[in-house]
């Protein structure tokens, strides 16, 4: 699928570029080391109006439709990727439920300064018993007066550590459950009765924090529904609808990672091909890497297919659930050849791999778990009558 660009985008990717290469990639093993990202340069991803992708221009933001903001996802996932992530809440699952439903008021206020980086915003779902199964989340929302006061807890929580402004989802009616029951609020960093506990320690993502937080008869205005009081009940579809963009995000940093592991796959064949490796003991890496080029082949044109969709404005629940299993499951599997390719050196952290090996397995898990997204697309199937949406081919008008 060759996607045309306007010049203003090439640009941009062209410098996003660069600073993958000249700034992100050499500091990357550092980062990795220190789990956390220097602020100078989260200074320099402000400048480049990253914090701000889908923010429309009229709030400061670049305004980038979504097959080009999973452009620079791709390219900035070919580094460490908590870098991407650093950025990832606020352009995505943070803001999202803000830009599409908040009100007037409230895209002033807060969209100005999500779009400079000047106020990370994070995005609170999951809780101790409710991760995938977002329909069972506890955290409630109860009106008092001129209030909502919100008990509850919420658990891996990104970038919560930096940031400002917290997209919370809690229970408002537990009859209606999410059908009507659940609502989305915008609440404030340092507001009483609201804390952050310390960050967790995991396997990948060193650099991305996750923490738990915890609200204690924390009460916040009345107007902080998103959307305001009209949307009470709304904020489980908001939430859906956000994941939906979060799902093709998600497929762009496995892509981005598929595509470096494989480059890092392909120098290191020529160097032991330099090196005088007889052929034949070869050509179970050239198949491998045969598999891998053709996966991201069809993972990239899955990917720009499904973004294509949405910016034509049609629904891809279901695509971006298959977007987001077929390129996790992929770069797993490529972490995994890329592994066996490098031998032991494989196992070595400044070879990158196991950092990559790592760092793939979680997409398969955060913003719904593999298990979840079949779930949704079989659902959708299903529920389809019209047998041309079974196996939808929508084409008209896409890039060749
Ligand atoms: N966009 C808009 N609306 C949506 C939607 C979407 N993508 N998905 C569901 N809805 C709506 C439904 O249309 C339904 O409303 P109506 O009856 O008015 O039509 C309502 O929301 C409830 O939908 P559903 O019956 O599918 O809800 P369930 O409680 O059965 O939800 C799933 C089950 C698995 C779909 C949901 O819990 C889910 O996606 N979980 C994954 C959560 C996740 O990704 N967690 C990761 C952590 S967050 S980073």
């Amino acid at each position: 699928m060759n996607v045309p660009v306007s010049e203003d985008f090439q640009n941009l990717l062209d410098r996003v570029r660069q600073f993958v290469q000249n700034t992100l990639e050499p500091i990357s093993l550092q980062v990795e080391a220190d789990a956390e990202i220097p602020e100078t340069i989260v200074d320099q991803i402000r400048a480049l109006g990253l914090f701000g992708m889908p923010v429309p221009k009229a709030f400061g933001g670049l305004e980038l439709t979504t097959m080009e903001e999973i452009r620079i996802y791709e390219e900035i996932t070919q580094t460490n990727a908590c870098y991407r992530s650093r950025i990832g809440t606020s352009n995505g699952i943070g803001s999202m439920g803000i830009v599409y439903d908040g009100t007037d008021e409230q895209k002033q206020h807060y969209l100005p300064r999500i779009a400079s980086g000047q106020w990370t915003t994070s995005f609170a779902l999951t809780e101790p018993d409710a991760g995938s199964d977002a329909s069972h989340i506890r955290m409630s929302a109860v009106l008092d007066g001129d209030a909502w006061v919100l008990n509850g807890n919420k658990v891996f929580i990104t970038n919560a550590d930096a940031a400002q402004l917290f997209t919370v989802i809690a229970v408002t009616d537990e009859e209606k459950g999410t059908r009507g029951g659940v609502t989305a609020f915008i609440v404030e960093r340092g507001v009483p009765g609201f804390s952050i506990g310390p960050g967790d320690v995991k396997m990948g993502l060193k650099g991305s924090h996750t923490h738990e937080l915890v609200f204690k008869d924390c009460r916040i205005p009345r107007e902080n529904v998103i959307g305001g009081m009209e949307k009470v009940g709304q904020g489980f579809k908001t939430a859906m609808q956000v994941l939906d963009k979060g799902r093709l995000s998600m497929g762009a940093c496995a892509l981005g990672a598929s595509q470096k592991m494989m480059e890092l796959c392909i120098d290191r064949v020529r160097e032991k091909i330099a090196a005088g490796t007889p052929k034949d003991q070869l050509q179970t890496v050239q198949f491998a890497l045969a598999d891998m080029a053709t996966q991201i082949f069809a993972a990239r044109q899955m990917l720009y297919h499904a973004a294509w969709l949405k910016d034509q404005g049609r629904g891809v629940t279901r695509e971006a659930s298959m977007v987001k299993v077929f390129c996790t499951e992929m770069a797993s599997r490529i972490a995994d050849s890329a592994l066996e390719i490098f031998e032991a050196d494989g196992c070595l952290t400044r070879n990158r791999i196991e950092m990559f090996l790592r760092d793939v397995r979680l997409y398969r898990i955060y913003e719904g778990t593999s298990e979840i997204q079949r779930i949704i697309i079989s659902r959708d199937l299903l529920k389809n009558q019209n047998p041309e949406h079974r196996g939808r081919t929508a084409t008209a008008g896409m890039p060749d």
